[in-house]
């Protein structure tokens, strides 16, 4: 096993690998970019190293950088995380080769699934069923042609792309060359790589992603499914597992398909095959394949009853994956939300600034992946998803009750949030149906504003508290002890209650 590990990544997922290291008895170096001198995870690790300013491409972006970094201070290991370094290949073999060990898969897996149309053709001699495409040329002509035999509506989609990024739907042929056109630019661009190709459009889809894990000794399973149907400009919102579309037969096809996969591509550690389902014939089709940990991966944990970052780290070390698939199940439901320092009622503007309370729920099946603590900056340099919510329910029903719960005990003041939107969307009716389908958020929540919500209860007592402390420190006041004494109690924090408590015991002692 490994006994020391650098985490290439910042936020939650950052504090979610240095927890699990704690446990498994690895040390741990963090990187930090300037912006992150005082955040969580800097302050977890054992060892934490500056590696330059606050945007991504000088810092943490800058794999020589990291790998520098990891061997001057005796890493045996690099965790990319999600995000940033994670699926790029170039540097994963750039780990490989100063002698480190990558916590991922290989970078020839990393490349096939990388390009979307080698990811295509490895799924199609896999047997794994992919959605009708073209992707035999470049040419405006040929793509017409094909797009005529396959029928409209088409989606033109950019082969290095993924995440929605270039991609356009087409629904007259008249409009397909603009389009084309577009989406090259656009591919270029984010990119660096103009090629496209064609999907049929799969109407009402479902997305239903697979966990799979692959070990260094041809062993592969799959860990059921979760479900991410409910997004919002391709940006994930809510996740749960079981999905409440799948029957036990669609959920066993789906998993074999899944393991094939894994195996036709020789995939080792974790990762996640994306599937459509059309909710009409209740055909599924493979999309894209992600080559590293998810954000949503906790609520595969809460039910199946593993730890996925363990187990990642375990299989990079080379140990066997400790379970064979018929030992897996799926027990309970669980429901992920993420929670983003955005203004719902001002366009999802992200929104920046010192958090000044964060109090997390805390009871029977809630967990909290959380990248910010009371104090923490929320800059705009990076991704505005700051926690997560997990909810773990005997059914679903009860899973959709605790994450409310939840959801009105959580407590970020500071920041805005987008706590009230997530309200509304677990608790409106076709989620509650299980029938949100990828147009959900699109079809139902496009004029949301926020309700006047009551203020959560921890509000309320906290401005009752500061109205007491008020009186009480303007009755201390004469004593004119309260001025000097404060400072220590209060550590500095101008919002410390503590600070007028001080002057409250002494005015009434
Ligand atoms: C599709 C599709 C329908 N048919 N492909 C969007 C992001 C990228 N990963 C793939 N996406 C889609 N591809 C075909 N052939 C619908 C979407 C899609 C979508 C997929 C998953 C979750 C949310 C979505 C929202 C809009 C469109």
């Amino acid at each position: 096993m490994f006994s020391k590990i650098l985490i290439a990544n910042r936020g939650e997922i950052a504090v979610r690998i240095i927890r699990v290291c704690q446990e498994m008895g690895i040390r741990t170096v963090a990187v930090y970019s300037d912006a992150d001198a005082d955040a969580l995870h800097t302050m977890l690790a054992d060892e934490s190293v500056p590696i330059g300013p606050p945007p991504p491409g000088q810092s943490y972006l800058r794999g020589d950088r990291i790998i520098e970094t990891a061997l001057r201070l005796g890493c045996d290991a690099i965790h990319p995380g999600y995000g940033f370094l994670s699926e790029n290949a170039d540097f994963a073999e750039a780990v490989q080769r100063a002698g480190l060990t990558w916590i991922g898969p290989g970078p020839a897996a990393m490349r096939t699934m990388g390009s979307k149309t080698s990811a295509r053709a490895a799924m199609t001699a896999a047997g794994v069923p992919v959605v009708p495409g073209y992707q035999e040329s470049q040419a405006d002509a040929d793509l017409l042609a094909a797009a005529h035999r396959m029928g409209f509506p088409v989606l033109v989609k950019a082969t290095a792309g993924g995440g929605g990024k270039g991609m356009r739907i087409v629904h007259d042929p008249a409009d397909l060359p603009a389009a084309l056109g577009s989406a090259r630019r656009e591919a270029a661009n984010a990119f660096g790589d103009d090629r496209i190709y064609l999907e049929k459009l799969v109407p009402n889809a479902r997305h239903i992603e697979f966990q799979v894990l692959g070990d260094h000794h041809g062993n592969a399973v799959h860990l059921f499914e979760r479900e991410c149907s409910v997004q919002r400009r391709h940006q994930k919102i809510v996740e749960e597992t079981p999905s409440p579309l799948l029957d036990d037969d669609l959920r066993r096809r789906m998993g074999e398909a899944a393991v094939a996969a894994v195996r036709a591509v020789g995939y080792v550690n974790a990762g996640t095959l994306e599937f459509l389902v059309d909710p009409a014939t209740r055909q599924f089709y493979f999309l894209e394949m992600n080559t590293r940990l998810q954000v949503e991966h906790p609520i595969t944990e809460q039910v199946v009853g593993v730890d996925l970052v363990k187990l990642q780290i375990r299989i990079a070390a080379g140990e066997p994956i400790p379970f064979r698939q018929e030992d897996l199940s799926q027990r309970r439901h669980a429901i992920e939300c993420r929670i983003y320092a955005e203004d719902p009622a001002n366009g999802f503007l992200p929104s920046i600034g010192k958090v000044l309370r964060a109090v997390e729920p805390v009871g029977p099946g809630v967990r909290v992946d959380a990248g910010i603590t009371t104090g923490d900056e929320v800059t705009v340099h990076y991704d505005p998803m700051i926690a997560k919510l997990i909810a773990l329910g005997e059914d679903r029903d009860d899973a959709i009750r605790k994450m409310d719960w939840a959801l009105r005990h959580y407590v970020i003041l500071g920041v805005t949030t987008n706590i009230p939107f997530l309200r509304a969307v677990i608790n409106h009716e076709a989620f509650r149906r299980g029938e949100a389908t990828t147009q959900f958020v699109d079809r139902y929540f496009a004029d949301w504003r926020p309700p006047q919500a009551d203020p959560p209860d921890l509000v309320l007592a906290a401005a009752a508290l500061s109205e007491l402390l008020e009186s009480a420190t303007l009755r201390a006041a004469p004593l004119a002890v309260g001025a000097a004494a404060p400072s220590a109690a209060a550590g500095g924090d101008p919002y410390s209650p503590w600070r007028s408590l001080v002057g409250f015991r002494v005015g009434q002692g």
